[in-house]
Protein backbone atom coordinates (compact mmCIF):
# COMPACT_ATOMS: atom_id res chain seq x y z
CA UNK A 1 0.00 0.00 0.00
CA UNK A 2 1.55 3.54 -0.89
CA UNK A 3 1.70 5.79 1.67
CA UNK A 4 -0.12 8.93 1.95
CA UNK A 5 -3.16 7.41 1.51
CA UNK A 6 -5.76 10.01 3.56
CA UNK A 7 -8.37 9.09 6.16
CA UNK A 8 -10.90 10.47 3.56
CA UNK A 9 -9.60 7.71 0.53
CA UNK A 10 -9.68 5.14 3.03
CA UNK A 11 -13.24 6.09 3.88
CA UNK A 12 -14.50 5.93 0.47
CA UNK A 13 -12.82 2.86 -0.30
CA UNK A 14 -14.79 1.36 2.54
CA UNK A 15 -17.76 2.67 1.03
CA UNK A 16 -17.07 0.80 -2.29
CA UNK A 17 -16.58 -2.70 -0.40
CA UNK A 18 -19.08 -2.23 1.57
CA UNK A 19 -21.73 -1.67 -1.68
CA UNK A 20 -24.23 -3.61 -2.54
CA UNK A 21 -25.39 -2.24 -5.50
CA UNK A 22 -23.08 -1.12 -9.04
CA UNK A 23 -24.42 2.29 -8.34
CA UNK A 24 -23.07 2.24 -4.71
CA UNK A 25 -20.03 1.00 -6.07
CA UNK A 26 -19.60 3.15 -8.52
CA UNK A 27 -20.06 5.86 -6.29
CA UNK A 28 -17.49 4.80 -4.30
CA UNK A 29 -14.46 4.37 -6.93
CA UNK A 30 -15.25 7.88 -8.11
CA UNK A 31 -14.92 8.68 -4.85
CA UNK A 32 -11.48 6.97 -4.07
CA UNK A 33 -10.52 8.99 -7.35
CA UNK A 34 -11.29 12.36 -5.88
CA UNK A 35 -9.68 11.63 -3.05
CA UNK A 36 -7.00 10.22 -3.49
CA UNK A 37 -3.50 11.88 -3.22
CA UNK A 38 -2.26 12.99 -6.84
CA UNK A 39 1.41 12.45 -7.36
CA UNK A 40 3.52 10.16 -8.83
CA UNK A 41 3.24 7.33 -6.37
CA UNK A 42 -0.29 7.19 -7.27
CA UNK A 43 -0.14 7.26 -10.82
CA UNK A 44 -0.67 3.69 -11.37
CA UNK A 45 -3.76 3.22 -8.82
CA UNK A 46 -5.19 6.88 -10.54
CA UNK A 47 -5.48 5.04 -14.04
CA UNK A 48 -6.17 1.73 -11.86
CA UNK A 49 -9.60 3.11 -10.41
CA UNK A 50 -10.22 5.12 -13.92
CA UNK A 51 -10.31 1.69 -15.42
CA UNK A 52 -12.58 0.00 -13.18
CA UNK A 53 -15.31 3.24 -13.26
CA UNK A 54 -14.71 2.41 -17.03
CA UNK A 55 -15.60 -0.62 -17.14
CA UNK A 56 -18.05 -0.74 -14.24
CA UNK A 57 -19.96 1.69 -15.76
CA UNK A 58 -20.87 -0.44 -19.09
CA UNK A 59 -21.44 -3.28 -17.21
CA UNK A 60 -24.09 -1.85 -15.15
CA UNK A 61 -25.90 0.25 -18.19
CA UNK A 62 -25.64 -3.13 -20.09
CA UNK A 63 -27.45 -4.86 -17.49
CA UNK A 64 -30.08 -1.81 -16.91
CA UNK A 65 -30.35 -1.98 -20.48
CA UNK A 66 -31.11 -5.76 -21.10
CA UNK A 67 -33.39 -5.20 -17.64
CA UNK A 68 -35.53 -2.39 -19.23
CA UNK A 69 -35.68 -4.35 -23.22
CA UNK A 70 -36.29 -7.31 -22.89
CA UNK A 71 -39.68 -7.67 -24.52
CA UNK A 72 -40.01 -11.82 -23.15
CA UNK A 73 -39.35 -10.38 -19.01
CA UNK A 74 -42.94 -9.43 -17.95
CA UNK A 75 -43.00 -8.05 -14.74
CA UNK A 76 -45.32 -10.28 -11.73
CA UNK A 77 -48.69 -8.29 -10.74
CA UNK A 78 -51.54 -9.84 -9.15
CA UNK A 79 -52.33 -12.49 -7.64
CA UNK A 80 -50.09 -14.94 -9.72
CA UNK A 81 -48.83 -14.99 -13.87
CA UNK A 82 -50.66 -17.35 -15.71
CA UNK A 83 -48.59 -18.12 -19.34
CA UNK A 84 -50.91 -19.22 -22.45
CA UNK A 85 -48.76 -21.72 -24.43
CA UNK A 86 -49.93 -23.11 -27.40
CA UNK A 87 -49.34 -23.72 -31.53
CA UNK A 88 -50.53 -20.85 -33.89
CA UNK A 89 -54.02 -20.29 -34.01
CA UNK A 90 -55.53 -22.34 -30.84
CA UNK A 91 -56.89 -18.42 -29.75
CA UNK A 92 -54.40 -17.09 -27.25
CA UNK A 93 -54.84 -13.65 -28.32
CA UNK A 94 -58.78 -13.98 -28.49
CA UNK A 95 -58.74 -15.30 -24.79
CA UNK A 96 -56.84 -12.49 -23.41
CA UNK A 97 -58.78 -9.89 -24.81
CA UNK A 98 -62.37 -11.29 -24.00
CA UNK A 99 -60.76 -11.39 -20.23
CA UNK A 100 -58.36 -8.56 -19.82
CA UNK A 101 -58.06 -5.05 -21.45
CA UNK A 102 -54.48 -5.93 -22.56
CA UNK A 103 -54.22 -4.49 -26.46
CA UNK A 104 -53.61 -8.15 -27.91
CA UNK A 105 -54.00 -9.23 -31.89
CA UNK A 106 -56.12 -11.80 -32.59
CA UNK A 107 -56.24 -12.71 -36.54
CA UNK A 108 -57.59 -15.12 -38.81
CA UNK A 109 -54.48 -16.09 -39.67
CA UNK A 110 -51.18 -17.64 -37.33
CA UNK A 111 -48.18 -16.27 -36.25
CA UNK A 112 -50.24 -13.15 -35.58
CA UNK A 113 -48.76 -12.66 -31.98
CA UNK A 114 -44.61 -11.76 -32.02
CA UNK A 115 -44.09 -10.97 -28.57
CA UNK A 116 -45.63 -11.58 -24.73
CA UNK A 117 -48.15 -9.28 -23.49
CA UNK A 118 -49.83 -9.38 -20.04
CA UNK A 119 -53.39 -8.42 -19.14
CA UNK A 120 -55.66 -8.36 -16.05
CA UNK A 121 -58.39 -10.92 -15.35
CA UNK A 122 -60.62 -9.53 -12.58
CA UNK A 123 -61.13 -12.49 -10.00
CA UNK A 124 -63.70 -10.75 -7.60
CA UNK A 125 -61.67 -7.87 -6.03
CA UNK A 126 -58.40 -9.61 -7.02
CA UNK A 127 -56.93 -9.75 -10.71
CA UNK A 128 -55.08 -12.97 -11.79
CA UNK A 129 -52.28 -12.07 -14.64
CA UNK A 130 -52.63 -13.97 -17.78
CA UNK A 131 -49.97 -13.47 -20.22
CA UNK A 132 -50.87 -13.97 -24.23
CA UNK A 133 -47.62 -15.20 -26.40
CA UNK A 134 -46.17 -15.90 -29.48
CA UNK A 135 -46.82 -19.20 -30.59
CA UNK A 136 -44.77 -22.29 -30.64
CA UNK A 137 -44.50 -25.03 -33.35
CA UNK A 138 -43.30 -28.68 -33.00
CA UNK A 139 -40.05 -28.75 -31.69
CA UNK A 140 -39.75 -24.74 -31.44
CA UNK A 141 -39.76 -22.24 -28.99
CA UNK A 142 -39.62 -18.93 -30.16
CA UNK A 143 -36.00 -17.42 -28.44
CA UNK A 144 -37.16 -15.61 -25.09
CA UNK A 145 -39.98 -17.41 -24.35
CA UNK A 146 -38.54 -20.36 -22.35
CA UNK A 147 -37.52 -17.83 -19.86
CA UNK A 148 -40.89 -15.95 -19.93
CA UNK A 149 -42.79 -19.32 -19.25
CA UNK A 150 -40.20 -20.63 -16.37
CA UNK A 151 -40.97 -17.66 -14.40
CA UNK A 152 -44.71 -18.02 -14.80
CA UNK A 153 -46.75 -19.09 -12.17
CA UNK A 154 -49.05 -21.28 -14.17
CA UNK A 155 -49.20 -22.82 -17.96
CA UNK A 156 -52.04 -23.26 -19.36
CA UNK A 157 -51.16 -25.32 -22.52
CA UNK A 158 -53.75 -24.47 -25.06
CA UNK A 159 -55.01 -26.42 -28.17
CA UNK A 160 -57.97 -25.53 -30.37
CA UNK A 161 -60.47 -28.62 -29.57
CA UNK A 162 -61.92 -28.54 -32.91
CA UNK A 163 -58.53 -29.85 -34.64
CA UNK A 164 -56.36 -32.91 -33.50
CA UNK A 165 -56.32 -31.67 -29.74
CA UNK A 166 -54.59 -34.29 -28.65
CA UNK A 167 -51.34 -33.86 -30.89
CA UNK A 168 -51.14 -30.55 -30.03
CA UNK A 169 -50.72 -31.21 -25.86
CA UNK A 170 -48.20 -33.57 -27.04
CA UNK A 171 -46.17 -31.06 -29.08
CA UNK A 172 -46.83 -28.43 -26.03
CA UNK A 173 -45.82 -30.92 -23.73
CA UNK A 174 -42.52 -31.92 -25.61
CA UNK A 175 -41.36 -28.62 -26.19
CA UNK A 176 -41.80 -28.08 -21.94
CA UNK A 177 -40.65 -31.51 -20.55
CA UNK A 178 -37.25 -31.15 -22.74
CA UNK A 179 -36.43 -27.66 -21.16
CA UNK A 180 -37.14 -30.30 -17.75
CA UNK A 181 -40.34 -28.36 -16.70
CA UNK A 182 -42.70 -31.21 -14.80
CA UNK A 183 -46.34 -30.22 -15.24
CA UNK A 184 -48.75 -30.60 -12.90
CA UNK A 185 -52.48 -30.06 -12.41
CA UNK A 186 -51.85 -29.55 -8.60
CA UNK A 187 -52.71 -26.03 -6.31
CA UNK A 188 -48.71 -24.23 -6.20
CA UNK A 189 -48.85 -25.47 -2.28
CA UNK A 190 -48.76 -28.62 -2.90
CA UNK A 191 -46.09 -28.41 -5.54
CA UNK A 192 -42.36 -29.94 -3.92
CA UNK A 193 -41.03 -26.25 -3.29
CA UNK A 194 -37.67 -28.22 -2.94
CA UNK A 195 -37.84 -29.27 -6.59
CA UNK A 196 -37.77 -25.80 -8.75
CA UNK A 197 -38.93 -27.69 -12.07
CA UNK A 198 -42.55 -28.10 -10.70
CA UNK A 199 -45.01 -26.55 -11.93
CA UNK A 200 -49.06 -26.21 -11.92
CA UNK A 201 -50.53 -26.63 -14.91
CA UNK A 202 -53.47 -27.43 -16.82
CA UNK A 203 -55.01 -27.83 -20.62
CA UNK A 204 -57.13 -25.65 -21.98
CA UNK A 205 -59.33 -27.18 -24.52
CA UNK A 206 -60.75 -23.60 -26.86
CA UNK A 207 -62.94 -23.25 -29.90
CA UNK A 208 -65.65 -25.90 -28.32
CA UNK A 209 -68.44 -24.15 -29.92
CA UNK A 210 -66.67 -25.84 -32.48
CA UNK A 211 -65.46 -28.95 -31.42
CA UNK A 212 -67.44 -32.54 -31.39
CA UNK A 213 -67.66 -33.20 -27.73
CA UNK A 214 -65.71 -36.25 -27.79
CA UNK A 215 -62.56 -34.00 -28.55
CA UNK A 216 -62.89 -32.62 -25.00
CA UNK A 217 -63.89 -36.30 -23.34
CA UNK A 218 -61.35 -38.21 -25.24
CA UNK A 219 -58.26 -34.74 -24.00
CA UNK A 220 -60.15 -35.61 -20.24
CA UNK A 221 -59.81 -39.73 -20.93
CA UNK A 222 -55.85 -39.29 -22.29
CA UNK A 223 -55.02 -36.89 -18.77
CA UNK A 224 -57.01 -38.62 -16.71
CA UNK A 225 -55.33 -38.04 -13.03
CA UNK A 226 -52.01 -35.97 -14.80
CA UNK A 227 -53.64 -32.93 -16.37
CA UNK A 228 -56.95 -30.83 -15.90
CA UNK A 229 -58.65 -30.30 -18.81
CA UNK A 230 -60.54 -26.83 -18.78
CA UNK A 231 -62.88 -26.81 -21.89
CA UNK A 232 -63.45 -23.38 -23.07
CA UNK A 233 -64.35 -21.34 -26.17
CA UNK A 234 -62.87 -17.80 -26.16
CA UNK A 235 -65.63 -16.48 -28.62
CA UNK A 236 -68.56 -16.86 -26.82
CA UNK A 237 -67.12 -17.09 -23.52
CA UNK A 238 -68.39 -20.09 -22.85
CA UNK A 239 -66.31 -21.75 -19.80
CA UNK A 240 -64.49 -18.55 -19.01
CA UNK A 241 -65.93 -18.57 -15.53
CA UNK A 242 -64.80 -22.32 -14.32
CA UNK A 243 -61.59 -21.61 -15.81
CA UNK A 244 -61.11 -18.43 -13.71
CA UNK A 245 -62.11 -20.32 -10.63
CA UNK A 246 -59.64 -22.79 -11.57
CA UNK A 247 -57.06 -20.76 -11.92
CA UNK A 248 -57.60 -19.09 -8.79
CA UNK A 249 -57.51 -22.61 -6.70
CA UNK A 250 -54.57 -23.21 -8.38
CA UNK A 251 -52.48 -19.91 -7.65
CA UNK A 252 -53.51 -20.95 -4.04
CA UNK A 253 -53.56 -17.50 -2.54
CA UNK A 254 -55.40 -15.72 0.50
CA UNK A 255 -56.42 -12.21 0.21
CA UNK A 256 -55.93 -10.28 3.12
CA UNK A 257 -56.80 -6.52 4.14
CA UNK A 258 -54.62 -3.99 5.95
CA UNK A 259 -56.13 -1.42 8.31
CA UNK A 260 -54.72 0.96 10.65
CA UNK A 261 -56.10 1.63 14.37
CA UNK A 262 -59.18 3.33 14.45
CA UNK A 263 -60.04 3.19 10.86
CA UNK A 264 -61.87 1.12 8.83
CA UNK A 265 -60.12 -1.65 6.53
CA UNK A 266 -58.67 -0.53 3.52
CA UNK A 267 -60.90 -2.43 1.16
CA UNK A 268 -60.16 -1.44 -2.51
CA UNK A 269 -56.99 -3.38 -3.33
CA UNK A 270 -56.12 -6.50 -1.42
CA UNK A 271 -52.44 -8.16 -0.67
CA UNK A 272 -52.61 -11.15 -2.17
CA UNK A 273 -50.39 -13.84 -0.12
CA UNK A 274 -49.38 -17.61 -0.45
CA UNK A 275 -51.98 -19.95 0.98
CA UNK A 276 -49.52 -20.70 4.19
CA UNK A 277 -48.28 -17.08 4.73
CA UNK A 278 -48.18 -15.30 8.29
CA UNK A 279 -48.75 -11.97 9.49
CA UNK A 280 -45.06 -11.78 9.48
CA UNK A 281 -44.99 -12.38 6.09
CA UNK A 282 -47.82 -9.61 5.63
CA UNK A 283 -45.81 -7.49 7.33
CA UNK A 284 -42.54 -7.72 4.86
CA UNK A 285 -44.89 -6.98 2.24
CA UNK A 286 -46.01 -3.56 3.76
CA UNK A 287 -42.52 -2.88 4.26
CA UNK A 288 -39.45 -4.68 4.16
CA UNK A 289 -38.38 -3.00 7.57
CA UNK A 290 -41.74 -3.83 9.44
CA UNK A 291 -41.25 -7.26 10.54
CA UNK A 292 -38.83 -6.08 12.95
CA UNK A 293 -40.53 -2.90 14.64
CA UNK A 294 -44.00 -4.90 14.90
CA UNK A 295 -45.01 -6.58 17.95
CA UNK A 296 -48.31 -7.99 17.52
CA UNK A 297 -50.64 -8.26 15.28
CA UNK A 298 -55.01 -7.77 15.62
CA UNK A 299 -57.28 -9.68 13.26
CA UNK A 300 -60.61 -10.01 12.01
CA UNK A 301 -62.48 -12.42 9.59
CA UNK A 302 -64.05 -15.73 9.20
CA UNK A 303 -63.34 -17.75 12.35
CA UNK A 304 -61.40 -15.37 14.52
CA UNK A 305 -62.85 -12.99 17.49
CA UNK A 306 -63.05 -9.42 16.61
CA UNK A 307 -59.69 -8.17 16.61
CA UNK A 308 -58.00 -11.14 18.25
CA UNK A 309 -54.11 -10.45 19.47
CA UNK A 310 -52.37 -12.58 16.80
CA UNK A 311 -48.35 -13.00 17.38
CA UNK A 312 -46.39 -12.33 14.35
CA UNK A 313 -46.62 -16.09 13.11
CA UNK A 314 -49.78 -16.06 12.80
CA UNK A 315 -51.09 -18.31 9.40
CA UNK A 316 -53.50 -15.93 7.54
CA UNK A 317 -56.92 -17.23 6.28
CA UNK A 318 -58.96 -15.36 3.14
CA UNK A 319 -60.68 -12.55 3.55
CA UNK A 320 -58.92 -11.59 6.69
CA UNK A 321 -58.90 -7.93 7.78
CA UNK A 322 -55.32 -7.09 9.91
CA UNK A 323 -54.33 -4.36 11.75
CA UNK A 324 -50.35 -4.50 12.51
CA UNK A 325 -49.30 -3.35 15.77
CA UNK A 326 -45.92 -1.74 16.42
N1 LIG B 1 -65.02 -20.32 -33.23
C1 LIG B 1 -64.05 -19.87 -32.46
N2 LIG B 1 -63.03 -19.19 -32.99
C2 LIG B 1 -62.05 -18.75 -32.17
C3 LIG B 1 -62.09 -19.00 -30.78
N3 LIG B 1 -60.99 -18.45 -30.23
C4 LIG B 1 -60.31 -17.88 -31.24
N4 LIG B 1 -60.93 -18.06 -32.41
C5 LIG B 1 -60.48 -17.61 -33.72
O1 LIG B 1 -59.26 -18.26 -34.02
C6 LIG B 1 -58.41 -17.41 -34.76
C7 LIG B 1 -57.08 -17.29 -34.08
O2 LIG B 1 -57.23 -16.62 -32.86
P1 LIG B 1 -56.02 -15.92 -32.11
O3 LIG B 1 -56.53 -15.50 -30.80
O4 LIG B 1 -55.39 -14.91 -32.97
O5 LIG B 1 -55.04 -17.17 -31.96
P2 LIG B 1 -53.57 -17.15 -31.31
O6 LIG B 1 -53.43 -18.43 -30.58
O7 LIG B 1 -53.34 -15.90 -30.57
O8 LIG B 1 -52.68 -17.20 -32.63
P3 LIG B 1 -51.09 -16.80 -32.75
O9 LIG B 1 -50.94 -15.41 -32.25
O10 LIG B 1 -50.83 -16.95 -34.18
O11 LIG B 1 -50.37 -17.81 -31.94
C8 LIG B 1 -59.15 -16.07 -34.87
O12 LIG B 1 -59.79 -16.03 -36.12
C9 LIG B 1 -60.14 -16.14 -33.76
O13 LIG B 1 -61.31 -15.39 -34.01
C10 LIG B 1 -63.21 -19.74 -30.26
O14 LIG B 1 -63.33 -20.01 -29.06
N5 LIG B 1 -64.12 -20.15 -31.15
MG1 LIG C 1 -51.92 -14.49 -30.78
Amino acid sequence: MPANLTPEYEKAEQTYREAATDEERLDGLREMLRTIPKHKGTEKMQGDLKRRISQLRKAAAKKAASRGLDPFHIPKGGAGQVILVGLPNVGKSTLLAATTNAPVKAADYPFATALPVPGMWRYEDAQIELVDTPPVTPGHVPPGLTGTIRSADIICIMVDASAEPLEQVEAVRDLLTARGLMLRSAPRNELDSADRNQRSCIIVANKVDLAPPENVAALRELYAGRLEVCPISAATGEGLDALRERLWRLLAVVRVYTKKPGLPPDNDQPFTLQIGSTVEDLAREIHRELPGTMKYARIWGDGRFDGQHVQRTEVLRDKDVVEIRG
